[in-house]
């Protein structure tokens, strides 16, 4: 495929591309942009063929992942809620030698790497001519987003320019499309959810507004006054924006709220309904470029709680279960499912084996198809649209002193749907000094919310804890 936005610039440069922050810029502006920021790459001494990047949403991070894409590099996005020992990790994991960090994380962070550069730093840069793809090849990885699991560290997903094509293109052949689309993304751009708004901005010639962070207040505003026809929420999002008193009706050109992330409550949907305000439920994953389903407008007020029907290119069926209505594990084939994890031959070989992909979700298709998640396999935490894995928090804990055990677990949350808490054995432990080490290593939203100090942990027969009977089990909270 001819390069997206060389392709974008020819169809609609005048088109306005990105808003943020007031600042506009057409297509045509973009592309300049970008490439003033790739002539600055292609001046490094060795631009390596993989480069991570640590930036929050702002037009200058945007305009240097696209300026990398068009250079042929693979991007590594970065979290920037995570821990130093967290980024780490997948900066050596991925064998990055150049991580471009916008200013204001570049001063929070010490990070060991070969060549770290702040975004001003890439500006003193002495330009060179770029090298600047002409094609998107579709087997050429693009993105790599690391995602944890059940088991062992987190694993690099890795997403080609066809996985991000096919995405754009089910999203649109369900949601339809106007010359005048203009998404609002406040979903970080380091997630699928934000960089796939990035690539439809592109495929399909439609304004992207860009916002740096997630501001209630702000966000209803720009839905109100701008003209907004889409946006991309988590359920925390959605119920800050359902929050606000009084709601003003959004402008005349809005079409819905995708919805996606994790798991939502009927109140809430129910709310949306009366508040006439439209909401299209989905499901999806990093490992799928974002959502492989989707309610349609037509369905959504019959099929409340529903993430829809699977899009055109994909399939789903629930394994194990012979009827409609009966749950199982979610099985899904995709042209938009990752070619696999980087650096883990086993984990690929068994994916690229199996003409079905394991989502590890739990979920039942209706007689008339619509799936309903149900749930997840194993211990996974929702919270906020980040996902918590219990083993990756107690593994954080292994050098604390005089800890002999601990163990996580997901607690229902009003405002962010599930938070963690452990429960830990060993002696002198006080929550504050837990808290505070948990807040050094971890991301701040994986830190346990509460500490409660057990004697002795429920096991099965075969000495495996039951995380779950913990939670009924009595328990006193540290001081
Ligand atoms: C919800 C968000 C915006 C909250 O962040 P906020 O309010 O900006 O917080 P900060 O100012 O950074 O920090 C304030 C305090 O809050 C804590 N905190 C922040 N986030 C969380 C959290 N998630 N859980 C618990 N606590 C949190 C901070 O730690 C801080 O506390 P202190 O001061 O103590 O340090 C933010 O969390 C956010 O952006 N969430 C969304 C992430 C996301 O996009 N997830 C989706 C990932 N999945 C996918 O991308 C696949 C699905 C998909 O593609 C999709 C998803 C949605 C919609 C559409 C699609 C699609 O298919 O297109
Ligand atoms: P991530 O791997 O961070 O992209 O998160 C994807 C995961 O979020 C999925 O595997 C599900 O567990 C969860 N998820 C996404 N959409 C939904 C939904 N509509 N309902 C429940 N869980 C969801
Ligand atoms: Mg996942
Ligand atoms: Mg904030």
């Amino acid at each position: 495929m001819e390069n997206w936005l060389t392709k974008r610039v020819l169809l609609s440069p005048k088109q306005t591309a990105v808003v943020f922050e007031g600042q506009e810029r057409t297509f045509q502006e973009l592309e300049q942009d970008v490439q003033k920021w790739a002539k600055h790459l292609a001046g490094l001494e060795h631009l390596p063929k993989r480069v991570a990047v640590l930036t929050e949403n702002n037009l200058t991070g945007y305009e240097i992942i696209l300026a990398l894409q068009q250079l042929g590099c693979t991007l590594v996005l970065l979290n920037s809620r995570l821990a130093s020992d967290e980024l780490q990790f997948q900066l050596d994991d991925a064998e990055i030698q150049l991580c471009l960090v916008s200013d204001e994380l570049g001063a929070q962070y010490q990070l060991k790497v070969e060549q770290q550069l702040t975004f001003t730093d890439l500006r003193q840069i002495k330009a060179a001519r770029a090298q600047i793809i002409s094609d998107f090849a579709e087997d050429q990885v693009t993105t790599i987003m690391y995602t944890s699991g059940t088991t062992g560290r987190p694993k690099g997903v890795q997403q080609t320019f066809k996985n991000h094509f096919y995405s754009a293109v089910g999203s649109a052949l369900n949601l339809g499309l106007g010359t005048d689309d203009n998404w609002l993304c406040a979903v970080p751009i380091f997630h699928i959810s934000g960089f796939s708004i990035m690539m439809r901005g592109l495929i399909y010639g439609m304004t992207v507004t860009l916002f740096d962070q997630f501001n209630a207040g702000k966000v209803a505003q720009a839905l109100v006054q701008q003209p907004v026809t889409t946006m991309s929420v988590v359920p925390y999002m959605l119920k800050q924006l359902l929050a606000l008193q009084p709601m003003v009706p959004y402008n005349s050109h809005f079409r819905c709220l995708l919805l996606g992330g994790g798991p939502i409550d009927r109140e809430t949907l129910e709310v949306c309904q009366q508040r006439q305000i439209p909401v299209i439920q989905s499901y999806g994953m990093t490992e799928t470029a974002s959502q492989v389903v989707a309610l349609s407008f037509k369905d959504a007020p019959r099929k409340i709680g529903s993430a829809g029907k699977p899009l055109f290119p994909v399939s789903v069926r629930i394994q194990g279960a012979s009827q409609p209505g009966q749950v199982g594990e979610i099985y899904l084939q995709s042209p938009t499912l990752t070619p696999g994890y980087l650096k883990r031959p086993a984990k690929n070989k068994q994916l690229l084996a199996a003409s079905w992909f394991k989502t590890g979700d739990l979920g039942y298709l209706d007689a008339e198809g619509f799936l309903f998640v149900k749930g997840r396999e194993g211990d996974m935490i929702s919270s906020g649209g980040e996902n918590i894995f219990p083993n990756e928090v107690e593994a954080a804990y292994v050098n604390f002193p005089e800890l002999s055990q601990i163990v996580v677990v997901g607690v229902a949350d009003e405002k962010w749907g599930a938070r963690p808490v452990a429960f830990v054995a060993g002696t002198r432990l006080t929550a504050t000094a837990l808290r505070e080490y948990g807040r050094a290593h971890l991301a701040h939203y994986k830190v346990p919310v509460a500490f409660y100090q057990v004697e002795d942990f429920p096991r099965t027969a075969s000495g495996k804890i039951q995380r779950r009977r913990l939670l009924n089990a009595r328990y006193q909270q540290n001081k």
